[in-house]
């Protein structure tokens, strides 16, 4: 290419990756995981500098540097833990992790300035937030448009809130979690005996219909986007343990059914340390062949899946490419850094094009959703400006139009359509 054509595309580069930036920076998310709940649901909803100060993202991270006896910790109030964070992963030394930078990126976008390092003036700003208009000013600053919940039926502190009822709220949509019926099976069937579901636990065909009765009620009080359950790395499918027959005889049916996809999120060793209670789980490798033979074998039904090892990525994604019904979602929790969004976002545009969702926050704490989106539309934004450089490197030029069009879809769109698709 002659030095002014270098100069010009150089110019036209430029255009694009402005285009591109403020595109995905403005761009109205739909999160399709979360761990927030909507403010009807009381003191569920988690938010403030103690909540994300006690992320258990930073529980794990503060006791590498700061040990001490587990249960003295849970023993602190939330503020006394807070401060504890505070200083010794803030003050103490410089918060260069994903967690720890996420705080800062929190403060600094509500316009409290970060580097006065005074925890009690944050937590003043705080206190003087009411919850509804605090869900606004963080779905604002976040341009998040609707979060997808965890619903759990098994949750005792949340199950009895849907006896309340309580108006549903657009922004906040529902997804029914199920990870006791498939991990825990025997106690699992006891919890549904109690709840007056004709369950013995012996599998048979009663228990079957039983399960299938009790998801059916909980569709129907939630009216959720999806099912969804997190497995751990030794998931394998076709399998003839409870979780593989309660799959296929009770949760496929009902989804298919109902019209709603299946969401796995598979590669999580449960409670490797126990003393750091929700901080204490890991990853594993886990076994991509699984959902490609649960793909395979159910094409009226519609998957979401996630994994969360790095090592599985690959393999996912090739699967993905012979498999329609299989949406790829998210750079799920310890993915959830901006080097393994770079990696798997390339990856997902190279092997899948735009037909995936790159990201959801799985935001536990309401002002998370802050920092997660804003550092994960950072990386999405260069990765999807350098294909479309390569684009115009072909001949290429993508219109504004067709820009939005694409980030659109890769910000819920495309999600939504996968839904649809599973309607009977
Ligand atoms: O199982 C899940 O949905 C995970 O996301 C866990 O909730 C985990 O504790 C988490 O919050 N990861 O980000
Ligand atoms: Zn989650």
């Amino acid at each position: 290419m002659g030095k002014l054509d270098m100069k010009t595309a150089d110019r036209d580069d430029a255009m694009v990756r402005d285009l591109v930036c403020r595109e995905v920076d403005h761009a109205p998310v739909l999160d399709i995981h979360t761990h927030i709940y909507a403010p009807r649901f009381g003191s569920l909803l988690l938010w403030g500098v103690d909540e994300l100060l006690t992320y258990h993202y930073l529980v794990a991270e503060v006791f590498r540097v700061a040990p001490m006896p587990y249960d003295r910790f849970w023993a602190m109030p939330k503020s006394g833990q807070a401060d504890y964070v505070w200083k010794h992963l803030f003050i103490e030394r410089s918060p260069v992790s994903e967690a720890c930078r996420g705080v800062l990126t929190v403060l600094h976008e509500l316009g409290l300035n970060p580097a006065r390092r005074d925890l009690d003036l944050f937590r003043k700003y705080f206190a003087s937030m009411d919850a509804e208009a605090y869900v606004e000013t963080v779905f604002r600053a976040a341009h998040v448009r609707s979060v997808v919940m965890t619903n759990d039926p098994f949750d005792d502190l949340e199950r009895p809130m849907w006896d309340r009822g309580g108006a549903a709220d657009p922004r906040f949509q529902t997804a029914l979690r199920i990870d006791p019926l498939l991990t825990g099976w025997p106690s699992a069937s006891k919890r549904l005996a109690d709840w007056g579901y004709p369950v013995r636990g012996d599998l048979g065909s009663g228990d079957l219909d039983g399960v299938r009765r009790f998801l059916n009620d909980w569709i129907a009080r939630m009216k959720p986007r999806y099912m969804a359950v997190s497995l751990s790395p030794s998931f394998r499918f076709p399998e003839d343990g409870p979780c593989g027959r309660l799959i296929e005889e009770c949760i496929l049916p009902v989804a298919r059914q109902a019209g709603i996809p299946f969401a796995l999120m598979i590669g999580v060793r449960r409670q490797v340390n126990p003393g750091l209670r929700l901080a204490g789980d890991g990853v594993g490798a886990a076994d991509v062949q699984a959902v490609s033979e649960l793909c395979m074998r159910h094409p009226d039904n519609r998957f979401l899946v996630t994994m969360l090892s790095r090592q599985n990525q690959h393999e996912l994604c090739v699967t993905a490419r012979k498999l329609p019904n299989l949406h790829v979602f998210g750079c799920w929790w310890f993915l959830n850094n901006p080097s393994m969004i770079e990696e798997m976002t390339r990856q997902r545009f190279e092997l899948l094009g735009l037909s995936h969702t790159p990201q959801h926050s799985d935001a536990r704490v309401l002002d998370q959703l802050i920092y997660k989106w804003s550092h994960s539309r950072a990386v999405i934004a260069e990765v999807l400006a350098d294909k479309y450089v390569d684009l115009a490197r072909a001949g290429w030029q993508v219109t504004e139009a067709e820009v939005r069009r694409d980030v659109a879809g890769l910000f819920g769109g495309t999600f939504e359509q996968f839904c649809a698709t599973a309607k009977p």
